[in-house]
């Protein structure tokens, strides 16, 4: 795309002008030979001496080239790893891909990752300025970005065939490395070994067999066609599953029976979130089954720890759609493959609230013993985390080796990473009344309660692990690497039973310092938003994961706290709706921008780097709270709303949904090629509850949702 200023190489020309009128190749042959003949020998020689130095070049040079290889597939397993919300930034150069700031990197980045040009007056201190980052590794207050390369490459995007007919091209085709891996436990043997070796990932690709390949060659995927399918899934069904429509499996343990919410006028959202579900859940089964993420547009699955993700997150979404048959199948899975004893780096929050999160939960409503094993060994498994001089815990584990480290650029840790494990290591301590897990991630909330640092209760992104001081302070955000912080100091809270004062002071003490310094409205219909700090200056943006923040509010306010947290709630939840509600495909960006004038058009602005949606929960999290505590049918409907866009924009027609490049573009929308584990254990079970009209169906009274939306019990509270 940019050719090189200058030439770096010599070309040679020896052949004749004319040489193009051969067009024969014996004749080429010849006239080639006789060339070689009319040479003189001193000529011939020296050019075989080149020849003889080249190779020799090349073999000495070869493992430093494959050694550049590694490091490049490093860069792409870091840049890939920081597609994730909370990654910690590196220092220094690293960041930077391309040649020069603000041009297109060279393609080593995933599938996802659009560059972005870090302005200097809110880059924290790792980041040079002016580099050329990931888009999805720019901290939130990063503002301006440059270009976005399509995320499926030029190869792969849509284009337009007729009027307005987008269609997807096919997927390109990839190595097999590896056997693929279909359907059921039984036709899975040894498959479920992470290829993660030393704390490197590799993502690994399968596609379906050669002779399907085939076929998918022949085979042009319609988008449309996907809308056209996906418009029909969101009708009820009348084919839907009806033996499955009763309740769901009885537990284990009666005391926690889970009914299933069919009253009349819910019943045929459930059932289309239910459709959503197990569209979602076969491509998983068709393409990536015990790997941790659907490629459903390659049919392929991405691995990240090795540790059946996406498995693991759908279980307790399954329970409770009563989703037996394929609820079966996973626990089989979970019995016969799901191994800890993998030499295998995995990062400490994430593997914390999907895995052992969602084994816990899953324990807690069946009652089966099966998944409290499991919880124990992970739990054990990540513990080494936590010997660090400062008792904040590093980033990374290896869960077969007993050994943790940050990553390779930074001592730090992100804030929300290390304040967002608690609920499920407390509630493990409970279960094995074994206290350690619960001293140690108690130790790290007490820390970051004396911490100087705070700005009116808000909190910086990075903490370090030598030193358990805040890094790059000045920065303030309710999005990415402090989000569930917030989170996580009401509901432990509550998990506590009420009892823990400084978790309440500090909640109560951060929402005061969310309404001070970052909330605002927009100038053109006052839409109540939560912006950016940064170095004192306000940045009018917010990302979708903000989201969180109305249900939460409403949760608080639900426990006793102070009445103007319901009002707040209500005002955000009316903008994150908009969010949605003002893109043409009805889809949320992963961050807008508001205008504050009145002047302005619009009240949501939508940078180019931040047009994608990854299937994301926090506005449908948000919207099953506002309803469970307000009974508005509003709420359901916006949710509908949403399940609607979601079929019509990221169903893939094979199966599974994918996240797209595009929310303000309904012709071509750009599918990513990713399923994120969330959508099934967050977002489909939010969306599910939501439509519920049964308050007992997980009551907010007994349960409390880990931010992943694992249900976890509240504890009883102590006798006073
Ligand atoms: C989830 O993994 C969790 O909800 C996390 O707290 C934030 N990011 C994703 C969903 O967006």
């Amino acid at each position: 795309m940019y050719p090189p200023s200058r030439k770096d190489f010599i070309s040679l020309t020896l052949s004749d002008p004319h040489s193009h009128t051969y067009n024969n190749g014996k004749h080429r042959r010849q006239s080639c030979w006789r060339k070689w003949k009319q040479l003189s020998r001193l000529q011939r020689s020296l050019i075989l001496f080149l020849l003889a130095l080249l190779l020799i070049f090349g073999l000495l040079s070869y493992p430093s080239i494959t050694e550049q290889w590694k490091g490049l597939s490093d860069r792409e397993d870091w840049l890939e790893l920081n597609d994730r919300d909370l990654k910690p930034v590196p220092p220094g150069v690293k960041p930077v891909l391309g040649p020069a700031a603000g041009k297109t990197p060279a393609p080593v980045a995933g599938p996802h990752l659009g560059p972005a040009v870090v302005p200097d007056a809110v880059v924290p201190d790792a980041v040079v300025p002016g580099a050329v980052v990931p888009d999805a590794v720019v901290p939130d207050a990063v503002g301006p970005v440059a270009v976005v390369p399509d995320a499926l490459g030029p190869d792969s995007v849509a284009e337009l065939k007729g009027p307005n007919m987008p269609i997807l091209a096919k997927p390109p085709i990839k190595k097999k490395p590896f056997p693929n891996k279909r359907g059921p436990p039984s036709l899975q043997k040894g498959g479920n070994v992470s290829d993660t070796v030393g704390g490197e990932r590799q993502e690994q690709e399968v596609v379906q067999d050669e002779g399907e390949e085939e076929e998918k060659e022949k085979k042009i995927v319609s988008w449309r066609g996907a809308m056209i399918e996906a418009d029909q899934a969101t009708e009820p069904s009348p084919s839907a599953n009806e033996k499955e429509a009763a309740a769901p499996p009885a537990p284990a343990n009666p005391a926690d029976t889970v009914p299933l919410a069919v009253s009349a006028g819910a019943v045929d959202r459930l059932e289309a979130v239910r459709d959503a579900f197990r569209h979602a859940w076969k491509g998983y089964k068709d393409y990536a089954w015990g790997h941790d993420e659907l490629k459903p547009i390659s049919k392929s699955f991405g691995e990240w720890f090795g540790l059946g993700l996406t498995l693991i997150d759908s279980l307790d979404t399954m329970w409770i759609m009563g989703l037996k048959e394929e609820f079966a199948e996973a626990k089989d899975w979970v019995e016969k493959e799901l191994s800890f004893n993998k030499n295998v780096d995995v990062n400490l929050f994430e593997t914390t609230i999907r895995v052992l999160g969602g084994l816990l939960s899953t324990y807690h409503l069946t009652g089966d013993h099966l998944f409290l094993e499991k919880a124990k060994d992970l739990g054990s498994r990540l513990m080494p985390a936590f010997k660090t001089p400062s008792k904040i815990p590093f980033s990374d584990v290896n869960i077969g080796k007993g050994t943790a480290h940050p990553p390779r650029w930074t001592s730090d840790s992100t804030l929300a990473e290390v304040t967002s494990i608690q609920l499920e290591f407390r509630e493990l301590s409970h279960l094995t009344q074994d206290p350690l897990y619960q001293e140690v991630v108690n130790e790290v909330m007490k820390l970051v309660h004396k911490l100087p640092g705070k700005h009116d209760g808000l909190v910086p992104m990075f903490i370090n692990t030598n030193s358990g001081q805040f890094t790059h302070k000045g920065v303030f955000t309710l999005g990415a690497r402090a989000d569930s912080y917030y989170e996580y100091l009401l509901k432990q809270w509550i998990q506590g039973g009420k009892t823990e004062d400084d978790l309440l002071e500090d909640y109560l003490q951060a929402i005061e310092g969310v309404k001070k310094h970052l909330v605002r409205q927009t100038g053109p219909s006052r839409l109540t938003f939560v912006g950016e700090l940064s170095h004192n200056r306000f940045n009018a943006k917010m990302d979708h994961l903000v989201c969180f923040l109305p249900g939460t509010l409403a949760l608080g306010a639900h426990n006793g706290l102070p009445g103007d947290h319901m009002d707040l709630a209500v005002q955000l939840m009316e903008t994150c709706h908009q969010m949605y509600k003002q893109m043409e495909t009805g889809l949320s960006p992963e961050i807008a921008h508001f205008s504050l004038q009145s002047s302005d058009g619009r009240d949501v602005v939508v940078k180019p780097a931040d047009r994608h949606n990854l299937l994301r929960p926090e506005t449908v999290e948000s919207l099953f709270y506002m309803y469970r505590y307000t009974k508005d049918t509003k709420y359901q409907d916006w949710g509908w709303e949403i399940l609607q866009s979601f079929n019509k924009y990221t169903k893939v027609s094979d199966g599974g949904y994918t996240s797209i490049n595009n929310v303000r573009d309904p012709v071509n929308p750009g599918p990513r090629d990713k399923m994120e584990s969330f959508f099934l254990g967050e977002t489909l079970k939010y969306l599910y509850l939501l439509f519920s009209d049964d308050l007992e169906l997980l009551s907010l009274d007994k349960y409390v949702f880990n931010t992943e939306a694992h249900p976890l019990p509240i504890w009883p509270s102590p006798p006073k």
